[in-house]
């Protein structure tokens, strides 16, 4: 196994997280008294290593007229002490002080003249360990939270992405519910801070999925509940690409929800890489064709990805790509819309992030240039791996100086072609890189290094991917890292302490069943 993955990518640059520019108000879960001298640096008083690595809860708060005001979904009758209106819609539509309970509307919470009744009240600090279960050890994609978000701006609304066909629109007698019962659990594949993804057979039919299981007493915030929302909805729409993860199914237990995935049985990139140092040109061509096609699919429907990594690009058993893992998406943005949330994986994250900048579908191509980068070059673009022994060296903050400042140096033994779409791509000026100009997509299409690439044929799979993984049989998991699979696949038994603290209602609705997928099983 190479030493550079193993250390540089599996220590600093994998794991994702969620930090806030210090535009609104202050980064993170502390709230500081002033703002940073330039985007991107600290406050005074700031201590960044409290961003790197393990499972901790962000989130944004902002400070007016001595209120901190955090973003809350409100489930029962609430009114704004300005404007005395009701607060209501879905999502996150109100703001409450967390210290005086104060109640205002998200558009009202600048105007709110009332000063703060309990000011002195030092904030609560929200950092959140109470995983209990570890980092995703080499992905650790410690996840990010979803985020109060400025609003977007007053545009007309996106076409909708084409409605998923729910089971209450089928016949009735048709729709089924899934339970636990109905899975045998086989193996651990994958493990995050959040979640624990299972290898299961549906007994009915002896079909394998993936499952994906989150502890509900880890999403009990309002935060953590949009990000399920988002991955849910994510799931619904990617279901209908060759290129992302479908969802089959969703239900819950009282202290557990799962998200019985379409399995894909090929391991992921991260795992191909480890063995192979770098790629040919030719796959590297190949993967970023098909992962092209399934950021655009997703930008189509408003949806920018955030989280593309060697991780989460997944291959079937003929060697296509399939993207996983929703949980970092940002849904309902149009074309033109921006979004100023920190957060993504390290590694990947755009300079435009890094920059506190609004943006936009601009940092999924930016992420495809460092993972194109690093299949083609065998390192990542931000090599920080000789700085290992220098502790001053060996931080996200300076990784994130190297992703604003170095110039990236594009190996010499790379073809012109590659060079140049890996310079399109990592253009630190969002305005000008690949992708993000006014022919937006097509200028991908239309690159050089993909002149070989048939795009309608790819789309339909109907060209032979570069190489086929290795798989004796179905249930195969040699293409799964041996740190997962070797883990006992049990559940924990319910813990009715914790269960009495979970409130079930926040988690109505969540079952789904997949009514193309389903039928599909019917066939059978
Ligand atoms: C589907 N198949 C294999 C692995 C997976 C990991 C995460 C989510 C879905 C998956």
């Amino acid at each position: 196994m190479s030493t550079f993955w193993t250390e540089v990518l599996n220590a600093a640059a994998n794991h994702s997280f969620q930090l806030t520019p210090g535009d609104l108000l202050s980064p993170l879960d502390m709230v500081f008294p002033n703002v940073p001298p330039a985007p991107g640096m600290p406050c005074a008083g700031e201590d960044r290593s409290i961003y790197r690595r393990g499972a901790r809860r962000w989130r944004k708060l902002y400070r007016v007229n001595g209120h901190i005001f955090q973003a809350k979904r409100f489930n029962r009758r609430a009114f704004c002490a300005f404007c005395q209106d009701r607060i209501w819609g879905l999502g996150r539509q109100g703001f409450k002080c967390i210290q005086c309970k104060l109640l205002v509307h998200k558009k009202c919470h600048k105007l709110v003249q009332k000063p703060c009744s309990n000011e002195h009240v030092d904030p609560v600090e929200v950092k959140d360990d109470a995983n209990g279960e570890s980092t995703l050890g080499r992905a650790s994609s410690v996840r990010s939270r979803a985020e109060p978000e400025p609003p977007l701006p007053e545009t007309p609304p996106a076409p909708a992405p084409p409605a998923p066909v729910r089971p209450e629109d089928l016949e009735p007698g048709s729709q089924r519910q899934y339970s636990l019962e109905d899975f045998e659990l086989i193996r651990v594949i994958g493990r995050g801070s959040y979640a624990k993804v299972l290898m299961v057979e549906l007994k009915r039919t002896k079909r394998v999925y993936a499952m994906k299981v989150i502890k509900k007493a880890l999403v009990t915030d309002d935060e953590d509940i949009d990000w399920v929302q988002t991955e849910k909805h994510v799931f619904e729409t990617a279901s209908n690409h060759p290129f992302l993860v479908g969802l089959h199914s969703c239900f819950q237990t009282p202290s557990r929800l799962f998200f019985v995935i379409e399995f894909v049985r090929g391991g992921d990139l991260m795992f191909h890489m480890q063995r192979q140092r770098r790629l040919p040109e030719e796959h590297a061509r190949f993967y970023a064709a098909e992962i092209s096609l399934a950021l655009h699919f997703l930008h189509e429907r408003g949806v920018i990805y955030r989280d593309l990594k060697l991780d989460n690009v997944l291959l079937d058993h003929e060697g296509h790509i399939k993207l996983t893992d929703y949980g970092m998406c940002k849904e309902g943005v149009r074309p033109g819309d921006t979004t100023s949330t920190f957060c993504g994986t390290p590694n990947y994250i755009a300079p435009e992030i890094l920059r506190g900048e609004e943006y936009g579908f601009s940092v999924d191509w930016w992420a495809l240039g460092v993972l194109t980068y690093e299949m083609l070059a065998g390192r990542s673009p931000f090599d920080i791996a000789q700085a290992a022994d220098n502790p001053d060296q060996n931080t996200e903050d300076y990784l994130f100086q190297v992703i604003l400042e170095k110039t990236i140096r594009i190996p010499r033994s790379l073809s012109v072609k590659a060079a140049s779409v890996l310079k399109g791509f990592l253009n630190k000026n969002p305005v000008e890189r690949l992708g993000c100009g006014e022919n937006g997509f097509l200028d991908i299409v239309n690159h050089p290094f993909f002149k070989s690439i048939e795009w309608e044929m790819l789309e339909q799979k109907q060209v032979v991917p570069p190489f086929k993984p290795r798989l004796e049989g179905e249930r195969d998991l040699a293409n799964f890292p041996p740190e997962f699979t070797d883990e006992p696949v049990h559940l924990t038994p319910d813990n009715d302490t914790v269960i009495a603290d979970i409130d079930q209602s926040e988690f109505e609705g969540f079952e789904y069943v997949n009514p193309l997928l389903m039928s599909l099983e019917d066939c059978v």
